[in-house]
């Protein structure tokens, strides 16, 4: 059922022991809002586990309490409610158990076995997200698309279930809302969201180290990478489209692929581009295209052309092809899409 904050508060405040997790894959916001709600619930005088399959991404194991991310329920530890936060998708949640709580088709509690020591049918799930969504399972189901973050969304329970501003959850909240603002610059920036920073930093937190362990970090691999993609940058003759290739993932020495997420900003980055894609092999066969608008161009609609979608100004899609077949069939595309959508 959909609940407000209001509501949320006071079954967390007649909760004492919770599981926590976030999304898959996860990201600076996802890893820091679900610390931060722990974090919350600890200082509310609650025990809370984070539970996740994977490991916690190397660039955000500074945050304080990462170290005590589990990779499952222990079976001596008898939860009364489940946390999601900032998971939109059921078959996303970083944690099996609850992951399959939810799989479809979704089987009545009482069929659903247990997590950790206590049996489902025990057990309430509360789900706390700012994306856009459709579904509403969940005993209780708290959605905020105008929030900044996850992590924002923390920041307003503090208040509700009273828990002030300290060095610990102030790190994790301002990370998590400094990655999802893209450094407090993204449209989704709100006075909310810097108002939570600035309580945090008054409370202790330092935003400077919290930048620092974000942007400052990068591995060598990942600045080569960098490197060779940017030394492929195209632009049309219009000038109002640009194109950027990956032409091999790159692999680091233990075999893993060398993600570097800020690629896709770079083409749209130039003046006068309206439309940056970055192109690089998906998996077997054909191309994964990151697309970006600089301005009024819906890149929605457009990655809609190639059978992709997303966001007005971000998006994705994937083309048939070799990477150079694809990119010119996207730059036509693109100056095509351009003529007949702005004036
Ligand atoms: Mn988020």
């Amino acid at each position: 059922m959909v609940a407000d904050l209001e509501r949320i508060a006071k079954i967390i405040k007649s909760k004492e022991r919770f599981v926590v997790s976030a999304h898959l894959n996860a990201d600076g916001d996802a890893v820091a809002s679900q610390l931060g709600i722990a974090r919350l619930l600890t200082l509310a005088g609650k025990r809370a586990i984070v539970v996740n399959d994977e490991d916690v991404p190397l660039q955000f194991r500074f945050l304080p309490e990462a170290d005590a991310v589990a990779k499952s329920v222990p079976k001596d530890f008898e939860p009364d409610a489940v946390i999601v936060i900032d998971t939109p998708v059921r078959d996303k949640i970083n944690a099996g158990a609850v992951r399959e709580r939810f799989a479809e088709p979704m089987k009545p509690a009482e069929e659903a076995g247990e997590i950790g020591g206590a049996p489902w049918t025990d057990v309430t799930t509360i789900f706390l997200d700012h994306h856009q969504r459709s579904d509403t399972i969940g005993d209780f189901v708290y959605v905020d698309a105008s929030a900044s973050a996850a992590s924002t969304i923390v920041g307003r329970l503090m208040d509700r279930v009273g828990v002030s501003p300290e060095p610990v959850i102030g790190t994790q909240l301002i990370c998590g809302i400094m990655s999802d603002t893209g450094r407090f610059s993204f449209a989704n920036t709100t006075s909310e969201s810097l108002n939570i920073v600035a309580k945090m930093i008054d409370g202790g937190a330092r935003i400077n180290d919290v930048a620092t362990e974000l942007f400052y970090k990068n591995s060598f691999e990942a600045m080569k990478v960098t490197g060779s993609a940017l030394s492929t940058l195209e632009i049309s003759k219009s000038g109002r489209v640009s194109t950027m290739v990956l032409h091999e993932e790159a692999v680091d020495e233990n075999g893993q692929t060398v993600e570097v997420e800020d690629l896709k900003n770079y083409p749209v980055s130039i003046r006068g581009v309206e439309i940056g894609m970055f192109l690089r092999p998906a998996g077997n066969t054909g191309v994964r295209v990151s697309v970006r608008s600089a301005g009024d161009a819906d890149v929605n609609k457009f990655a809609d052309i190639f059978g992709g979608g997303g966001h007005k100004k971000a998006a994705g899609c994937k083309v048939d092809g070799t990477i150079d077949e694809a990119r010119k069939k996207l730059v036509d595309a693109a100056e095509k899409y351009l003529d007949e959508t702005m004036s």
